[in-house]
């Protein structure tokens, strides 16, 4: 019924789009400094409607469709990060994100993206912080209370599904402006393999936008609350196709690193990972990420691979078996929310931490963090 309905409109929604969607040019994304005032306004306003919209997954607890979009990120924190899928995984959720704007709340643009260099002086006076035709500024920590989304409440976080929380702030501009340098773009650029590639733009370049916003933007799990993950994300994504362009032959398939979070990690916590009902969707056919790496969007679209979305310019269109896709997420969710487990998140929060206020890169991050771990049995606070 529901589902049914669901299904049809999708389907009358997504039929035009895969024409309209099928060349790159006509789904150009753009930096958010470039739109005009009419087009950051139209954009605002389908974010507004996705918060605004009634969930069609979880019923249960959720109670606006971005509840849901929060919690594809959220329930799979553990293995998204630090891990060979990163890179991609988040490609297809910005993607996601794009297509349920455009098909569920007439958005008629591409996703923008925060084009963080041209900040990089003086994060902020950006005017991707102003409160009319932009996202709201700093908040000292409080839920944000300028701009469109002042008032939006969300209904996941790290701690779970079903509380109420809004968007928070807590600007770090020194954290930004180290982390979003021209030295750190070119030092990513200059890496010779996805393994290096990866781990370098997850470094600096990523956590640029998440630890100089802080609040939400700050938390490993639940930073998709605050909309300016996508415009993160986005220009994340776009340096990574930088790289890609730089040998676009080789690195359209390129592709590894481990499929499951950093081992060191794991141990501290006392932590196996995640059994068979959980990795078997992977479909690495062992640790190593593949192309054949199963990328779950949770039913907001369809399951894609790793090498579906290796071509930014490709055509990844939510396709016409959704409902099918959908329905076996949904029979398949209980054993995957064992993929949300707190004392995971808690620990790569902590590291985060690290990473955003000494500014430490990552790999120096997680053995400071184990020895304080052994030494003192303390963790850093974990309020960013
Ligand atoms: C950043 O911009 C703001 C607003 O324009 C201004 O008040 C501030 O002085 C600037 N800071 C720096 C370091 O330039
Ligand atoms: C937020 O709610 C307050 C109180 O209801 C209202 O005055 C304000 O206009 C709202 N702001 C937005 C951006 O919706
Ligand atoms: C990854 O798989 C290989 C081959 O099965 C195995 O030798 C290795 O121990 C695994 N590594 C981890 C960290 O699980
Ligand atoms: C999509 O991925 C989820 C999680 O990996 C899996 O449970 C589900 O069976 C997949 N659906 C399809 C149609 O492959
Ligand atoms: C991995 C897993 O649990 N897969 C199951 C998902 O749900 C379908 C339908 O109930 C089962 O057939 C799969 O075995």
């Amino acid at each position: 019924m529901g589902l049914l309905s669901y299904t049809i409109k999708l389907a009358i929604a997504v039929l035009p789009m895969v024409d309209a969607l099928g060349g790159c040019t006509s789904n150009q994304r753009k930096s958010w400094s470039s739109l005009t005032d009419d087009e950051k306004s139209e954009f605002i306003q389908a974010e507004l409607c996705l918060m605004n919209s009634v969930p069609q997954l979880f019923t249960e607890w959720a109670e606006n469709r971005y509840d849901e979009i929060i919690y594809t990120h959220v329930i799979q924190a553990s293995v998204i990060h630090n891990v060979g899928a990163f890179l991609p995984w988040h490609r297809l959720y910005v993607r996601a994100h794009e297509i349920l704007l455009q098909n569920e709340c007439g958005y008629s643009g591409a996703q923008p993206y925060w084009d963080e260099l041209a900040d990089v002086d003086n994060m902020t006076a950006s005017v991707i912080f102003d409160n009319e035709v932009g996202f709201g500024g700093d908040s000292d920590g409080s839920c944000i209370s300028t701009g469109p989304f002042a008032n939006y409440t969300s209904h996941v976080n790290a701690d779970g599904v079903g509380m109420s929380d809004c968007i928070t702030r807590n600007f770090r501009a020194e954290t930004f402006e180290d982390g979003a340098s021209q030295d750190q773009i070119d030092t990513c650029l200059d890496t010779g393999n996805y393994d290096d590639a990866n781990d370098c733009y997850s470094g600096s370049l990523h956590n640029a936008g998440h630890g100089g916003i802080g609040g939400k933007m700050g938390n490993v799990v639940a930073s998709p609350t605050d909309p300016i993950f996508f415009l993160h994300h986005a220009n994340l994504d776009r340096l990574w196709w930088n790289w890609q362009l730089e040998d676009l032959d080789t690195r359209l398939t390129e592709i590894g690193g481990d499929n499951y979070p950093n081992a060191q990690l794991l141990q501290i916590e006392g932590i196996e990972y995640p059994g068979a009902e959980i990795t078997d969707y992977f479909g690495d056919d062992g640790n190593v990420t593949t192309l054949n790496h199963n990328l779950w969007m949770v039913g907001l679209i369809s399951n894609y691979t790793i090498g579906d979305v290796m071509d930014l310019q490709g055509n990844i269109n939510p396709n016409v078996n959704i409902a099918h896709s959908e329905t076996e997420t949904l029979a398949n969710l209980t054993a995957a929310e064992h993929v949300f487990n707190k004392d995971t998140f808690k620990t790569i929060m902590a590291v985060f931490e690290i990473v955003c206020t000494i500014k430490m890169p990552l790999q120096m991050a997680i053995p400071v963090m184990i020895a304080m771990h052994q030494k003192e049995n303390i963790r850093p606070a974990l309020s960013l």
